[in-house]
């Protein structure tokens, strides 16, 4: 059955309403992750027109902004660059001390156990699915010194030092030609990460921070760090990695920030 439109005129309430919606929608694409290109903050009626929303309530604006961003994603991804390194900077340029972040306070900051942990891979991988401390210090390692950036409006430089995610995954037996890699934390963080970012040469499976065993506050015993992507694609205390080709999102990701997360 067909719905009859309505021809009611807008009453001066929903106006007003959707005047402060409007204001909501621009403040939210005036974050450099919601801004289309990352440049220009388009008109209400360039955003009607190229969304193909109707931007009269909350939950409209809501899948236009949502739209948008998938559409940042592709764009984004479409950009990246798998050899175009992220900038290094000198040890003398190392932000001391290294700031702390997370989704709660530092008193909080999971107590992961040595000798008992695993790193668990699941989804599509052939080889070796749980992996000790140990067995992860033994492989090749590398280090370098990069900045942080977080969404939140600070940055930082610091030295984090491991294996070669590249190198992980193929010494896993992980199908490289998935979609996704996925990240499960001890704190139930979670996020996920496009292919090429995961085999870029800077993506590092990090174990150490500036030269000493990687400390509680800053993942331990390990974290991600992505030096092309913000800080929320960068997991701490990682417990189990999924190779998919099903979409996984993420903690903050599906609260709106944008999932492929560039820096
Ligand atoms: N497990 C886990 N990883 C996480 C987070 C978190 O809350 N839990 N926060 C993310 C965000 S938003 C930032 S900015 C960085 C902060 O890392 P740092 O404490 O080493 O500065 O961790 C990212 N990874
Ligand atoms: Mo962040």
């Amino acid at each position: 059955m067909k719905i009859p439109k309505r021809h009611t005129r807008p009453s001066v309430a929903s106006l007003l309403d959707a005047k402060s919606i409007v204001k909501d929608a621009q403040k939210e694409l005036a974050l450099p992750q919601r801004r289309l290109f990352g440049k220009r903050i388009l008109s209400l009626g360039g955003l009607m027109l190229l969304s193909g929303c109707d931007l009269t309530n909350d939950q409209s604006v809501n899948s236009m902004l949502q739209k948008i961003s998938s559409f940042n994603d592709d764009v984004q991804a479409s950009l990246f660059d798998a050899r175009k390194l992220a900038p290094t900077y000198p040890e003398s340029m190392i932000t001391r001390p290294f700031p702390f972040n997370a989704y709660y306070d530092i008193d909080q900051v999971p107590d992961v156990d040595a000798a008992n942990y695993r790193l668990e891979l699941n989804g599509l991988v052939k080889g070796k699915r749980v992996w000790t401390l140990d067995e992860l210090r033994m492989l090749p390692q590398e280090s370098q010194v990069t900045r942080h950036i977080c969404i939140e409006g600070w940055s930082a430089i610091g030295k984090w030092g491991g294996v070669r995610f590249a190198d992980f995954l193929l010494r896993a037996g992980a199908d490289t030609t998935a979609k996704y890699v996925a990240f499960h934390c001890a704190d139930n963080y979670w996020t996920s990460i496009d292919m090429p970012t995961a085999l870029h040469p800077q993506t590092l499976l990090t174990l150490t921070y500036d030269g000493d065993v990687l400390p509680a506050k800053y993942g331990f015993p390990m974290k991600l760090r992505i030096p092309t992507k913000l800080g929320y694609k960068n997991p701490k205390h990682i417990v189990a990695i999924t190779v998919t080709n099903a979409f996984p999102g993420g903690y903050w990701e599906n609260q709106g920030y944008n999932w492929f997360g560039g820096s």
